[in-house]
C-alpha cells in the first residue's frame, strides 16, 4: 500500500518581521513550517509579502537559531557557553534579580526591548511588576513615539493615513519616510503601493533621490537635519499666502494668529542657506500640498533623529491642521482603537518609584508626564551602568534589541554594559550584544508565538491574530517568559496567561470576541468614522488641535515650533567641518534587513551582501574612491569601513551610510561589530531634545577616504 502523504495543515497569522501586520498563511507539516503565503484575505497586503517576510521559513529554521537557554561560563564577553535547563535559567534570573532589587532597590534593575516588537509593552509590564520605571527601546526618543507624544497633545489623539477607507489620496507628502522600502511603520507599502496606483500628487523631502523621489512632482533635496527650518518655511508660505481652510482653523484651531505672526520671518529665502533648497520649490511644494484634497503626510523617523525633533514633528503636524486634512477621507484620520489600553502595570510603582525613571525629571514626553508610556532615557541609563549616576544600574535585561548595533555611540555602549553586574539577553540569535550577557534565553520567532496585532501602529482599525504554529527547539515567547518569571519572583502582579491578557485587550478594545475566536477569522477590520471632533470637539485641554499648545507651555517647553541648527554641522561647528567636511546621514531603510537583523538570511544577504555608503561621483573622484570600493567613513568618535555606491542622487557634500551592521559568519564573539556599524561614529552625548532627550542619529559630520579590500 503507498505510504500516506502527511495532511498540511495551514494557519493564519501576521506577519511581525518587521513593525507587522502583513496577513500570512503558514503552512505546517509533521510540525515543520514549509511554506509562507501572503493571505489574500488580508486588508493590508492582499495576499503579498516583501522580500524579508517571503523568507520566514528560512528565518524560522535557520540552523543558527538559538535553541535552548545558555549561561556564560568564561569572563563576560569570553563566547564560553553551556547549556542549562529553563528550570535553572529561571531560578538563576529570579534570584539574582531578587536579590539585586533586595540589595539596590529595583530600579537598579533596568529592562530593554526592540523597536515595534509584538512583546514591546510586556517588558514594561514585567518592569511594573517588578517595581522597576526603567525600561527602553532605542525608538522611543528616536522614532515613532515622539510622533506619538507630540501628536497626542497637540491633536488629542495620534493620526495615520487613511489607507483602507476607500477614498485615495489626491497628494502625498513623504517626509524623511520611504515606505516602499520601509513600511509597515504605521501603514504597509502595499496600501501605499495602492495608493500611488490611484496617481496622486507627490512631494518628497529626502536628500536622496529614492524611488518616490524620482516619481514625485517636486523633489526637496534638503541638507540632512533642517526638516524644522523647511518646515517653518511651509508653514509662512500657506499662511502667508492664505492657503489654509480658513474656515476649518477658525473654528478648531487654538493660536493661530500667534502662529501666523511667529512664522512671518521664516521665509523660503530666509531657509535657502540652511536647507540648500530652492525658494521657489518650496513655494511650489507647499502650494500643491495646500491645493490639492484630501491630502496624506507620510512622514518618517529621519525626522526624529535629531535633538530637535519634537519641534520638527510639531511643525510637520501643522500642514495637515492648516490644510483641513484632519479626519477626513483620504487625509490624516484617527482611529478606531481596536484593541483597549494595554495592561501595563504602572499603576503599580509608587510615584516614588516613577520619580527615579532615568531622564524623567527633564524629559517630560519620554518618560514624564507628557508619555503616553514613559520609558527611560537610555544615555542616562547608559551612565548609570557605567558610573553610578545618579545610581547604579545593576542588571539589564535585553528583550529583542541588539544594543551594540543600534544605541548611538556602540563603543561607548560596550563599555557601559561591560560593567553590569547580571544582564540576560533573550534573542532568535547570537548577536554581538547577546555574547556579553550572563544567560541568553531562546525566544520564539513570530510564527511561534499567540498574539494580537493591531494596525495601524496606535489607531488600530485592522485587528489581527498571530498564532503559533511551530515551535524551534525549547524556545518560548518572550511573553511567556516574563510571566513564568513573575510566577517564580513572586510578584504580586503580572502572573496571568498571555491567554487571560490578551481576551483582557481585545474586551478593552470593544471587539466583542476573544483571542480564540480572533484567531478562527483572522482578522476583523473596523470601518473609520470620519470628523469624530464634531462630536466633543479634539481630546486637548481647549478642546481644538493646539497650534499653540497648552501642554507644551505649562511643561516649560517652546510652545510654537522652532529652528534649531543641528549640533554638529558646517554652521554650527566650522572649525570641526575643516577636517570632516562632509555631512552624514545614517540608516535610510533597505528592503532586505530590518535593523541589524537577517544578515546570516543567505536568500536575504544574497541580494545585498555588504554594507554600503552612498556618496557623489564628484566627491568619490575627490577622494580616490571608485565605484564599488571599500571606503573609510570617519567622525570624531571613530571610523568604519563601508562600500562605496555612487550615485548622482546625493548631493556631493552628503554622505548616507547604512545602519545595523554586524556579520553574523565571522567569529563570536564580536562578529565583526566594529568594522562597518554606524553607531561608532554617532553620538549620545548633549546636546538632546529638551522634551523628548532624544540623540543626533543623522546630520553629523565626516569625512571619506578609500580604503584596501578586506
Ligand atoms: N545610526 C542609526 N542608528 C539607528 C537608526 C538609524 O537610522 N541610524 N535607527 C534607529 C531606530 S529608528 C530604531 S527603532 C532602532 C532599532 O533598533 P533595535 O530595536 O535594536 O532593532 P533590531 O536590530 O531589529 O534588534 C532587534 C533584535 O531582536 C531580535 N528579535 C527579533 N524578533 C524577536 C523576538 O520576537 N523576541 C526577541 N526576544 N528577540 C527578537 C533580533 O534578532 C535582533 O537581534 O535602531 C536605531 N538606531
Ligand atoms: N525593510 C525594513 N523596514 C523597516 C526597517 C528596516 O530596517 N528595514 N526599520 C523600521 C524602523 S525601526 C523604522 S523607524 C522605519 C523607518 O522608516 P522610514 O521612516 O521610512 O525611515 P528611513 O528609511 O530610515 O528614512 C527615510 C528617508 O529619510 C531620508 N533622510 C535621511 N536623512 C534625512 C533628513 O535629515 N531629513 C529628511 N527629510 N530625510 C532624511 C533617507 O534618505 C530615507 O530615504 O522603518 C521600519 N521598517
Ligand atoms: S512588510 Fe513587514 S510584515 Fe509585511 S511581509 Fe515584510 S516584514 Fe512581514
Ligand atoms: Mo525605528
Amino acid at each position: 500500500m503507498p505510504a500516506l502523504a502527511t495532511p498540511t495543515v495551514v494557519f493564519k497569522s501576521v506577519c511581525r518581521s518587521c513593525h507587522g501586520g502583513c496577513g500570512t498563511l503558514l503552512h505546517v507539516r509533521d510540525g515543520v513550517l514549509v511554506k509562507v503565503e501572503g493571505d489574500p484575505q488580508s486588508p493590508l497586503n492582499h495576499g503579498r509579502l516583501c522580500p524579508i517576510g517571503t523568507v520566514t521559513v528560512d528565518l524560522v529554521n535557520h540552523p543558527d537559531r538559538l535553541q535552548y537557554p545558555r549561561r556564560r561560563v568564561g569572563p563576560r564577553a569570553s563566547g564560553q557557553w553551556t547549556r542549562i535547563s529553563w528550570d535553572e535559567a529561571f531560578d538563576e534570573i529570579a534570584e539574582r534579580l531578587l536579590a539585586i532589587r533586595e540589595e539596590f532597590g529595583p530600579e537598579a534593575i533596568a529592562l530593554g526591548t526592540g523597536t515595534g516588537r509584538h512583546h514591546i509593552r510586556w517588558v514594561s509590564r514585567f518592569g511594573h511588576a517588578l517595581g522597576t520605571p526603567n525600561w527602553c527601546e532605542p525608538g522611543f526618543a528616536q522614532c515613532f513615539h515622539p510622533r506619538v507624544n507630540t501628536c497626542i497633545l497637540t491633536f488629542g489623539d495620534f493620526p495615520v493615513s487613511d489607507f483602507t477607507g476607500g477614498t485615495p489620496p489626491a497628494c502625498m507628502l513623504f517626509w524623511g519616510h520611504n515606505p516602499l522600502n520601509s513600511g509597515p511603520d504605521g501603514e504597509t507599502r502595499f496600501n501605499v503601493r495602492e495608493a500611488l496606483d490611484t496617481n496622486p500628487k507627490i512631494i518628497v523631502v529626502d536628500p536622496r533621490e529614492t524611488e518616490l523621489a524620482r516619481r514625485a512632482d517636486v523633489w526637496l533635496q534638503l541638507r540632512p537635519g533642517t526638516d524644522d527650518a523647511l518646515a517653518l518655511a511651509f508653514l509662512n508660505v500657506i499662511i502667508g499666502e492664505q492657503l489654509y481652510d480658513a474656515p476649518f482653523v477658525e473654528r478648531w484651531t487654538h493660536g493661530f494668529d500667534l502662529l501666523r505672526e511667529h512664522v512671518r520671518a521664516f521665509t523660503p529665502e530666509w531657509a535657502v542657506p540652511i536647507t540648500w533648497v530652492a525658494a521657489e520649490k518650496v513655494r511650489e511644494a507647499a502650494r500643491l500640498f495646500a491645493r490639492t484634497k484630501p491630502a496624506m503626510l507620510e512622514w518618517g523617523c529621519a525626522i526624529e533623529h535629531t535633538p530637535k525633533c519634537i519641534q520638527t514633528v510639531r511643525a510637520l503636524s501643522m500642514l495637515p491642521a492648516l490644510t483641513g486634512n484632519v479626519d477626513v477621507p483620504g487625509g490624516w484620520v484617527f482611529g478606531m482603537h481596536g484593541i483597549g489600553r494595554f495592561p501595563s502595570l504602572i499603576e503599580n510603582l509608587t510615584p516614588e518609584a516613577n520619580a527615579k525613571r532615568l531622564g524623567a525629571d527633564r524629559f517630560k514626553l519620554l518618560g514624564g508626564e507628557g508619555a503616553d508610556l514613559p520609558s527611560a532615557h537610555i544615555p542616562t541609563l547608559l551612565q548609570a551602568m557605567r558610573e553610578g549616576i545618579p545610581y547604579s544600574v545593576k542588571a539589564f535585561l535585553v528583550f529583542g534589541n541588539n544594543t551594540l548595533t543600534t544605541y548611538a555611540n556602540s563603543a561607548l555602549v560596550y563599555e557601559s554594559l561591560m560593567k553590569l553586574d547580571f544582564m540576560v539577553c533573550a534573542d532568535l540569535f547570537m548577536t554581538p550584544t547577546a555574547e556579553l550577557a550572563d544567560i541568553v534565553l531562546p525566544a520564539a520567532s513570530w510564527p511561534e508565538i499567540d498574539q494580537i496585532a493591531g494596525l495601524p501602529t496606535v489607531a488600530a482599525n485592522v485587528v489581527l491574530a498571530n498564532q503559533r504554529a511551530v515551535r524551534i527547539g525549547e524556545s518560548m515567547s518572550d511573553e511567556e517568559i516574563f510571566v513564568e518569571l513573575a510566577r517564580r519572583m513572586k510578584l504580586p502582579v503580572g502572573t496571568e496567561s498571555v491567554e487571560e491578557v490578551l481576551n483582557s485587550q481585545l474586551a478593552r478594545g470593544g471587539l466583542d470576541m476573544t483571542f480564540a475566536e480572533l484567531k478562527e477569522k483572522g482578522s476583523v477590520t473596523i470601518p473609520f468614522k470620519y470628523r469624530k471632533y464634531e462630536d466633543g470637539g479634539f481630546k486637548t485641554p481647549t478642546g481644538k488641535i493646539e497650534l499653540y499648545s497648552t501642554r507644551f507651555a505649562a511643561m516649560g517647553y517652546a510652545p510654537l515650533p522652532c529652528y534649531e541648527e543641528p549640533p554638529e554641522s558646517p554652521i554650527s561647528r566650522p572649525e570641526v567641518a575643516e577636517d570632516y567636511p562632509l555631512v552624514l546621514t545614517t540608516g535610510a531603510r533597505i528592503p532586505y534587513f530590518f535593523n541589524s537583523e537577517h544578515r546570516q538570511i543567505e536568500n536575504l544577504r544574497k541580494a545585498h551582501r555588504h554594507p554600503t555608503a552612498e556618496i557623489h561621483p564628484e566627491t568619490a573622484a575627490r577622494y580616490g574612491i571608485a565605484k564599488g570600493d571599500w571606503m573609510w567613513i570617519e567622525t570624531k568618535r571613530g571610523r568604519i569601513r563601508q562600500r562605496a555606491r555612487l550615485t548622482t542622487g546625493i548631493d556631493p557634500r552628503v554622505i548616507a551610510a547604512e545602519h545595523g551592521w554586524w556579520f553574523p559568519e565571522q567569529p563570536a564573539p564580536e562578529y565583526g561589530v566594529w568594522r562597518s556599524n554606524v553607531n561608532l561614529l554617532t553620538d549620545n552625548q548633549p546636546p538632546y531634545d529638551p522634551a523628548m532627550g532624544t540623540y543626533q542619529l543623522r546630520a553629523l559630520l565626516c569625512r571619506v577616504a578609500r580604503a584596501e579590500p578586506e
